[in-house]
């Protein structure tokens, strides 16, 4: 029997970890593992002696570091300075508790919003640092930015192994579903809940015509758990679907559409911000170590993902 291990998941009860903890649930936990899935009613992790003491209480020997002020592209257009301050104050606290309490392995979250905006396409791991980010979330990008210098520093100086993943838009069940600050594809289900319950119009905002690549919550969250047990690297991996699955904003808003079966007007409102037109990623690293791994398709996700949100309307985050 291998030796006990205690996975510690921060932002457990987010978007992200409520993935991870259907997955473990649903046949990924391993005999000898113990997984903790912790919000910040366990501790405030802006806090370091409130990090140190939910560390102490439960001493995990690996952590998968989710916690985060996160938000769509307008809670980023008004909070820029709340984003760098909140999540440099977690990353730092997250990992030097980690490294205090000896934890083996770390694997923070970084996103394919944070790299240059001035870029070639597709972007990949290497280019992380290569200029600034696009203006709208430059709080939260420089923020998860330090994540890799932390890993690197962490690595080069103390020897350890914390590396991270960079996430594309991910969407799922358990999503922050709030129209103003939440991402476009909750924020769009949750409009299409009121148009089709008020008999409304379906308002999608911006042109439509910026581009995305989107993970379903489920996906990443297994090949979150696979880059826990087998990544080596101390470089970030990138994880998401293939450039070829990048789709609009307008396709994006069909899909939902489609289905919650909406029949009525459909309207776009070119007065809000389109944001970053695109940030088209490389899943090449991804694919040289997992060949063989099958993404849900998009309208399979996003029709789970409109069910779920239907019959949980009463407490989804909205
Ligand atoms: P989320 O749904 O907003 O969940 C955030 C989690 O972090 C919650 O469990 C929250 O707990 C916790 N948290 C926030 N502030 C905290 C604090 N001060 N102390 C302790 N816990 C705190 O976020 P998500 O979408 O799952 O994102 C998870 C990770 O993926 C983040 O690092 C994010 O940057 C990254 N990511 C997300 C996306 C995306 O499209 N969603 C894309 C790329 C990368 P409470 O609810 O108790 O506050
Ligand atoms: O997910 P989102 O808010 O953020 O998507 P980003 C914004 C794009 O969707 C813009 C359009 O082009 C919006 O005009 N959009 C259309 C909508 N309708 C809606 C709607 O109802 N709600 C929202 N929110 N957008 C974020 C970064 O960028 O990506 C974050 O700012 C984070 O830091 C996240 O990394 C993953 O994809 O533009």
């Amino acid at each position: 029997m291998s030796e006990k291990q205690v996975i510690l998941v921060t932002g457990g009860t987010g978007l992200v970890g409520k993935a991870i903890e259907y997955v473990v649930q649903n046949g990924e936990k391993q005999p000898n593992e113990e997984w903790i899935f912790v919000s910040s009613k366990d501790a405030n992790l802006s806090d370091l002696a409130s990090t140190e003491a939910m560390f102490e209480k439960y001493k995990p020997t690996q952590v998968i570091h989710l916690a985060a002020m996160v938000g769509g592209l307008f809670k980023n257009l008004k909070y820029n300075l709340d984003f760098f301050r909140t999540n440099i104050q977690i990353n730092d606290n997250v990992l030097a508790t980690s490294y205090k309490f000896g934890v083996k392995k770390v694997v923070s979250c970084l996103s394919t919003c944070i790299f240059p905006d001035k870029t070639t396409y597709p972007i990949n791991e290497k280019m992380i640092h290569n200029g600034p980010p696009h203006d709208s979330n430059f709080g939260y990008s420089y923020a998860k930015r330090m994540i890799d210098v932390l890993n690197k520093g962490y690595n080069k100086q103390k020897g350890v192994n914390y590396t991270a993943v960079i996430p594309t838009n991910v969407y799922g069940p358990h999503d922050n579903f709030e129209l103003e600050d939440g991402h476009v594809l909750p924020g769009l289900i949750n409009k299409v809940y009121c148009a089709k319950r008020d008999g409304t119009d379906f308002v999608i905002w911006g042109t439509g015509s910026p581009r995305r690549q989107f993970i379903y919550s489920r996906d990443l969250a297994r090949l979150m758990i696979w880059v826990l047990r087998n990544y080596t690297e101390i470089e970030p991996i990138i994880l998401s679907v293939s450039e070829e699955d990048e789709v609009s904003i307008k396709e994006a808003a069909e899909a939902v559409l489609k289905a919650a079966d909406f029949k009525g007007n459909v309207v776009f409102d070119t007065s809000k911000s389109d944001g970053q037109f695109k940030k088209t990623a490389s899943n090449e690293k991804l694919r040289s170590y997992l060949p063989d791994f099958k993404f849900t398709p998009f309208d399979k996700a996003i029709k789970e993902t409109v069910e779920w949100f239907e019959t949980n309307y009463e407490t989804a985050r909205k």
